[in-house]
């Protein structure tokens, strides 16, 4: 069948929406109508080159949908089943996955490659060449063949032009507060980055109890957006926060940091390590470029401060448990995410969507399909 679709075919193009030949699900896997797409700073990367995936690919790795066929041997899903992709696939039986880790899941080794589990491509162009799916997905489409291992089946009564960000933003953001920083009831916690990651670990470390949810980000409108949803202040700089912090906890510093900026940097990460107290974490989410050493950090002190950095995927969280996790605190209003979505696009205006977020207009901006 045909389908329209985003690809971005080398390092700084701009996404070039255009038909694609899109084969039946083979064994294993299941043709999705995409509903909902959510732009993700990380679709970002695969343009700006910091991820360097196999080109061409069809971006976007955070969305929902409707199951619409299922190959072969097919068992988590059966048609009509509504669905929220994980960008990240699930194998529960590698090592990983066994201990309780499947974020770490060793399925997820090849998701920049684009292809599916055996190794071919469901995509194809005019030209006949194989197109990839971004996390073995490619949501900025109408429709795509993935494997039932990234899907997660939710009621279907859920509306999934919301719960697309539960695919990556918001258990990424959540799962940072609440299981790499492991936030505890009173603690102090400082956020560097207000977007669609930062904004989702501001409601997780509120609901897990911290004490103060600290803000950083340069401009007005995700400050705004943090104080809305949990964060008790906010500030533009670092320095303004690290100054705030050292008074609300007597000069002790904050518990935990997390970075959730776009494109991580020293400065950053050295903000944080320096706001927070001896023996404190700090969380790295945000990405930057893949293959060089990006930060630069005074080891002695973290030696003697006994600091902790920790990197986390997926929030450190269970994909299959946590996307229906989040869905349940969405229904029970503990979690919002209608008040996240600032923009939505059609497929067409997709290069105006990132234009956006590199502009810093949107919290999240979300590509509909139907639209
Ligand atoms: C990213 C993590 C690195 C690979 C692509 C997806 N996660 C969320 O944006
Ligand atoms: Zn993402």
């Amino acid at each position: 069948m045909k389908t329209r679709a985003a690809v971005m075919r080398a390092i700084g193009q701009d996404w070039e929406v255009t038909e694609l030949e899109l084969d039946p699900p083979k064994t294993g896997e299941v043709l999705i109508k995409w509903v909902a797409s959510g732009i993700c700073h990380s679709d970002e990367h695969l343009r700006n080159g910091d991820l360097v995936p196999r080109y061409p690919i069809v971006g976007g790795h955070e969305g929902a949908g409707i199951i619409e066929e299922v190959g072969p041997g097919v068992t988590r899903v059966k048609p009509g089943d509504h669905i929220i992709c994980s960008f990240l696939p699930v194998c529960g039986h590698c090592r990983w996955c066994a201990t309780g880790r499947s974020n770490l899941c060793d399925l997820g080794a090849t998701i920049l490659d684009g292809h599916l589990l055996d190794a071919t491509y469901r995509f194809h162009d005019a030209a006949g060449e194989d197109v990839g799916g971004f996390c073995m997905l490619g949501t900025f489409a109408d429709r795509a063949v993935v494997s039932e291992l990234s899907c997660v089946p939710i009621d279907n009564d859920v509306p999934l032009d919301k719960v697309a960000l539960i695919g990556c933003g918001v258990p990424t953001g959540w799962g940072s507060a609440v299981h790499a920083a492991a936030v505890e009831p009173g603690d102090t916690i400082v956020i560097y980055g207000i977007g669609g990651i930062g904004i989702n670990s501001v409601q997780g470390a509120a609901l897990a109890g911290a004490r103060n949810v600290v803000a950083v980000d340069p401009l007005p409108n995700k400050r705004e957006a943090a104080e809305q949803l949990g964060a008790t202040h906010s500030f533009a700089t670092a320095g303004e926060a690290a100054m705030a912090i050292h008074g609300l906890t007597r000069g002790v510093m904050a518990d935990k940091a997390i970075v959730t900026a776009g494109t991580v940097t020293t400065e950053l990460v050295n903000d944080a390590l320096n706001t927070v107290r001896k023996a404190g974490t700090v969380v790295i989410t945000g990405l930057a470029d893949l293959v060089s050493n990006n930060i630069q950090i005074n080891s002695t002190l973290l030696t003697l401060m006994e600091k902790r950095i920790q990197g986390s995927i997926f929030g450190s969280g269970d994909p299959y448990n946590d996307i229906p996790l989040m869905v349940q605190l969405y229904q029970s209003g503990d979690l919002k995410l209608d008040e996240l979505i600032t923009t939505t696009y059609s497929l067409d205006q997709i290069n105006q969507g990132f234009e956006d977020l590199l502009n810093g207009k949107n919290i999240r901006g979300l590509i509909l399909h139907d639209s």
